[in-house]
């Protein structure tokens, strides 16, 4: 078997994930508690080595416009460095583990204030022939980031085929809990299923994007297979994984960061400079990019309000605190 060498950018894990690590701690805490002061660890998944692209199939997607000017980050420190707790709260863990989880059939069911609701196929969500391109800044909050290739759909056009009503002021997001195939999920590190949500013009702005693919490939597990929400001009984590339950609702939806620390996690969670998380500076990020990605010395950069897409999603935001409701 190949033996692979890990990246350098997954040496410093510990300096740029300070809540990972403070996760961990708790997830620990929280196993010994439901294991009567036994530490029980999961069997640790086989270690495979990280598939090339070549082994996903490609897809045919649409350049548009909506593309930073930096180059995107490596194929393996996008599909090798990930946030996917559900799978453990490492890095590499997601990469290791999420192969185990099963994609396809996949239903998505659709509740709550629209017209048509019910369970529907994935390729009755997604026009696998309309997919288009966007190269996107990721910016996670733990204060690194990375350029992304993503193919998929607006979801303004996904979320419309369902006539939301006017009672729908938000849209609520789920993540499948499969539970034998989600070791992470043995602890309550967050509420599961992973949860997270959108006020409805935000879900509606053009920017809002659902992958199925990244790099023109079919998604990688890890990615959030089969089906991905991406809002790059928030925090990472609003960019929720492995959708299989969309709720159009009256009132704020609950999100799992949010309920897991209110303090630290707001509902709106938008990249602000301005904005320091209580544990952490936000005011610049680490970027992991082509010439960065395997040497470990990772390039710093300033972070931009609303991750460098101010122009199109300010007016959202027009006349609130950002400060408040962070
Ligand atoms: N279900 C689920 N979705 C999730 C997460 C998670 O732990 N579980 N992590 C979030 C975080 S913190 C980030 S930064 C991004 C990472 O996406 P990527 O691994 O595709 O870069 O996924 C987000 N979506
Ligand atoms: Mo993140």
């Amino acid at each position: 078997m190949l033996i692979r060498r890990p990246p350098g950018y997954t040496i410093k894990e510990n300096a740029v994930t300070p809540r990972a690590a403070w996760l961990r701690r708790r997830e620990i805490l929280a196993g010994f508690a439901a294991a009567g002061g036994t530490l029980a660890l999961p069997r640790a998944g086989a270690t495979k080595s990280l598939p090339a692209m070549s082994n996903y199939p490609p897809l045919k997607a649409a350049k548009t416009a909506y593309s930073p000017s930096n180059p995107a980050a490596p194929w393996e420190a996008v599909t090798g460095y990930n946030n996917y707790y559900e799978f453990g709260t490492g890095k590499s863990d997601p990469a290791k583990k999420a192969h185990r989880l099963t994609t396809a059939p996949w239903t998505v069911s659709i509740e709550g204030e629209a017209e048509k609701t019910g369970t529907f196929a994935l390729e009755d969500l997604i026009d696998f022939n309309a997919l288009e391109e966007r190269i996107y800044r990721h910016r996670c909050v733990e204060a690194w980031s990375m350029v992304i290739p993503w193919v998929g759909v607006p979801l303004a056009q996904v979320l419309q085929k369902f006539a939301p009503n006017s009672r729908a002021r938000y849209v609520q997001f789920f993540t499948k809990w499969a539970r034998k195939e989600m070791p992470g999920t043995l602890w309550p590190v967050l509420k599961w299923p992973y949860r997270e949500g959108l006020r409805i013009d935000e879900a509606m702005n053009p920017l809002a994007f659902l992958a199925v693919g990244v790099y023109g490939r079919i998604l990688p597990n890890q990615n959030g297979a089969p089906l991905r929400l991406v809002v790059p001009w928030k925090y990472g984590y609003k960019s929720i994984k492995s959708i299989d339950r969309i709720v159009f609702t009256q009132d704020q939806p609950e999100t799992s960061w949010n309920m897991s620390n209110a303090r630290e996690y707001g509902f709106y969670s938008n990249v602000n400079p301005h904005v320091d998380h209580p544990r952490w500076s936000q005011a610049s990020e680490r970027v992991i990019g082509p010439q960065t990605g395997f040497r470990g010395a990772l390039a710093r950069r300033d972070t931009q309000m609303f991750n460098g897409y101010a122009d199109a999603v300010a007016s959202l935001y027009t006349g609130m605190d950002l400060k408040k409701n962070h």
